[in-house]
């Protein structure tokens, strides 16, 4: 166990902010002082690459979905990236996830609802306004990064398709199509690739169903045309390419609990005092950063930093038992 105090949520280094920061702290600041409200732009400031449709958002207003810290280049982002269906190392989805089909899409939504449905994605797409998030997404394997994400919280959908009382969890399965995914072919992982959450963790505002990030559509290797995105935990929760939301009662199985139930637990809270049983989980690199693998590591936050924001649902409960 590795004995890191907890500094609960940290700021940025100056260095780390960047004018546009300033720029956005600014308008923050001038929104909260009640000055010219209406005056100031709506959309986020985010600079498309300029390589996919854009898809804009506005600020968003939920407590946390706008960290500070320096965004990852969108060429890293883009290209560092774990998809198991096209493959295993961290370029494979770059390089063969141009294979999947984007459209038609669906995704189904059932079980312990009051109004299950087939929802298309461009129906989904102007289900609710999308928003720009800028959230800290950090892996299980000790890397993290800085994105812009662009969709709107899961709870819009979860709210329309009212959830009965039996709906305790919520899974989330993903495409699973040999035609399109050579990554198929490997048993690394039990297919479809399956994740879930507890219903109160699906319904936080921070939880969001992600339709683009850096002002554009998200590129296949990113998980188009949607996918999860929770901040709060390590980034195997937020699956990619969704093509089913499922209410269940009981706590299900995940694709990663299947392959190694004593290292990937349901819960995945990034939680720095709790280390994978083959490494460290108190420190983390930051793509992109000087130095490449040798720049310094920088301390894990617990809850990744979102302790503030959701700290409340796990109260009580035992972080180490329940990793
Ligand atoms: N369908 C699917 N979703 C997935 C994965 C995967 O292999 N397949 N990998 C997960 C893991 S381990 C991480 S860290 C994030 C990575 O997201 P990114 O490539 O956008 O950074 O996607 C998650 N979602
Ligand atoms: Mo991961």
């Amino acid at each position: 166990m590795h004995l890191i105090p907890d500094r609960g949520f940290q700021h940025p280094v100056p260095s780390e902010i960047t004018p546009r920061d300033l720029a956005l702290n600014r308008r923050q600041w001038l929104a909260a002082a009640g000055a010219t409200a209406v005056a100031l732009p709506a959309a986020a400031q985010t600079a498309r690459p300029g390589r996919l449709a854009p898809l804009p958002g506005a600020r968003s207003s939920v407590p946390g979905a706008s960290t500070v810290e320096k965004l990852t280049a969108y060429a890293d982002a883009s290209t560092y990236n774990n998809f198991y269906e096209f493959g295993t190392d961290k370029a494979d989805p770059a390089r063969n996830a141009h294979t999947l089909k984007t459209r038609p899409w669906t995704v189904a939504v059932e079980g312990a609802v009051a109004k299950p449905g087939r929802f298309d994605i461009d129906t989904l797409l102007k289900l609710a306004p999308m928003e720009e998030r800028i959230y800290r997404l950090r892996c299980v394997e000790g890397w993290s990064m800085v994105i812009p994400w662009v969709g709107w919280s899961l709870s819009e959908l979860i709210r329309r398709v009212e959830p009965t009382g039996n709906a305790k969890f919520v899974q989330f399965v993903t495409l699973a199509d040999r035609a399109q995914m050579p990554g198929l072919r490997s048993s690394v992982l039990d297919w479809p690739y399956v994740e879930a959450l507890r219903l109160d963790e699906a319904m936080h505002p921070l939880t969001l169903l992600a339709f683009g990030m850096y002002g554009e559509v998200l590129p296949n290797q990113n998980g188009a045309p949607l996918r999860l995105v929770v901040p709060w935990k390590y980034g195997f929760k937020s699956g990619k390419s969704l093509v089913a939301i499922r209410f269940v009662e009981r706590q299900p199985k995940t694709s990663w609990e299947r392959a190694a139930p004593e290292e990937y637990g349901f819960y995945s809270n990034v939680n720095p005092r709790v280390d994978h049983p083959r490494w460290t989980q108190a420190t983390e690199r930051r793509i992109g950063e000087d130095g490449g693998l040798f720049a310094k590591r920088r301390p894990t936050l617990m809850f990744n930093g979102y302790e503030p924001q959701v700290g409340q649902l796990y109260a009580g409960m035992d972080l180490k038992k329940f990793f």
